[in-house]
């Protein structure tokens, strides 16, 4: 039998956008479709302080401002995900920051087409396996990750 690869946990946020154009389900359903794991998935209304944790290493960048105002401007579906390099693979289905360069297939390619003030780019996406643990460990508490096994499993990795 061939081994497992290890497998990474990222963390997805659905942003207020992508909430208010009831976009959750499609959105849901494309990693779930890929065979990827949802271990952990809350609705939130992203506090201040937050999101300002979220969005440090952007301080003092121009569209800063309009990042925190926009991430606290309603309530966002969070979500961990866990595949084979999970991170990477996840990062593939959302698209480039700016949906104008973002494939078609993808999330940002298929939902979105430019980069609004704000960066209403529909999700969030951890950048690298540092920050994805980083973050897991900023949105949620460990009960709230949950572990058991899918019955397409042996299918899908
Ligand atoms: P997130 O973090 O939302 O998954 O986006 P990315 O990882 O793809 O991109 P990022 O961290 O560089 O940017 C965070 C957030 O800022 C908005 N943004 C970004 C913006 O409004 N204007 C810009 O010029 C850039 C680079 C979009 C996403």
């Amino acid at each position: 039998m061939n081994e497992i690869p290890p497998l990474q946990k990222t963390l997805v946020v659905i942003k207020p956008d992508g909430v208010r154009r009831g976009l959750v389900g499609e959105i849901i359903s494309r990693f779930e479709k890929r065979g990827l794991k949802i271990v952990g998935m809350k609705m939130i209304r992203v506090q201040r302080d937050m999101a300002e944790k979220h969005y440090e290493a952007h301080k003092g960048k121009e569209f800063y401002i309009g990042l925190i105002e926009f991430i606290t401007s309603g309530p966002v579906v969070a979500m961990v995900v866990e595949g084979v390099n999970a991170v990477r693979v996840v990062r593939k289905i959302v698209g480039s920051t700016n949906p104008e360069e973002a494939a078609p297939g993808t999330i940002r390619g298929d939902f979105a087409h430019t980069l609004p003030h704000g960066g209403k780019n529909l999700i969030h996406a951890s950048g690298n396996e540092e920050e994805a643990e980083k973050e897991i460990e900023l949105w949620f508490s460990p009960d709230e990750i949950h572990s058991y096994t899918r019955v397409d499993e042996r299918e899908v990795i």
